[in-house]
């Protein structure tokens, strides 16, 4: 019965501290689209998921139509995430 309650216990306790894979939002400046190209250039702060230090850098995009309405110098957030060694960003949010 002890031993039931410890697990319990346990079990209530990884759903708190178990951090949700929940995909982080990362702030940038747009620097270039290139919609044609699906690329676009990202003045990026530190990427915490992908261990990645501020820098400029292109990354590419699953659909074009993500880049409409962005332009240079657009302050955006995005999450991005690592794909066949190449880095593509998933989503923008922008205020
Ligand atoms: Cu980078």
């Amino acid at each position: 019965m002890r031993l039931l309650r410890i697990v319990l216990v346990c079990l209530a306790a990884s759903f708190v501290t178990v951090p949700a894979f929940a995909d982080t939002f990362t702030k940038g400046v747009i620097k270039k689209v290139d919609a044609k190209k699906k690329k676009v250039t990202i003045i990026h702060e530190e990427l915490v998921e992908l261990d990645m230090p501020a820098m400029t850098m292109v990354f590419k995009v699953a659909d074009e139509a993500m880049l409409e309405g962005l332009e240079k110098g657009d302050e955006v957030e995005f999450i991005a995430e690592r794909e066949n060694g190449k880095l593509m960003v998933k989503e923008f949010k922008q205020d």
